[in-house]
């Protein structure tokens, strides 16, 4: 069975964790600003590699040296435990 989706408490709750991420269309929402192109996309392979293993992958979008992020599990319908573990993952690898 596809991991379920959160209700809004434990979203809010988990998103305390997160700070720069937020709530945005009902899913969660973060902007990386990195000091030129080579460093946004050098975060990106890292964070596709680490999606590809998790078979769980963000929806993105680069323009040079800003990667916005937008984490949702389409197979639930909502936001699931498979996000926060992305995200988190995310900051790591982001360095912040
Ligand atoms: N990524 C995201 N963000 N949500 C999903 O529901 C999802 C995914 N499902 N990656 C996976 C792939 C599914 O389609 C495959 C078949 O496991």
């Amino acid at each position: 069975m596809a991991t379920p989706k959160l209700g809004s408490d434990e979203i809010t709750q988990r998103l305390a964790k997160l700070p720069q991420w937020k709530l945005e269309n009902g899913k969660l929402h973060r902007a990386y600003q990195f000091a030129n192109f080579v460093d946004a996309f050098g975060f990106m392979a890292k964070c596709a590699l680490i999606a590809e293993k998790h078979d769980h992958h963000p929806e993105w979008f680069n323009v040079y040296n800003k990667v916005v992020v937008d984490l949702t599990t389409h197979d639930a319908g909502g936001i699931s435990d498979r996000d926060f573990v992305l995200a988190e993952a995310m900051e790591r690898l982001s360095g912040s």
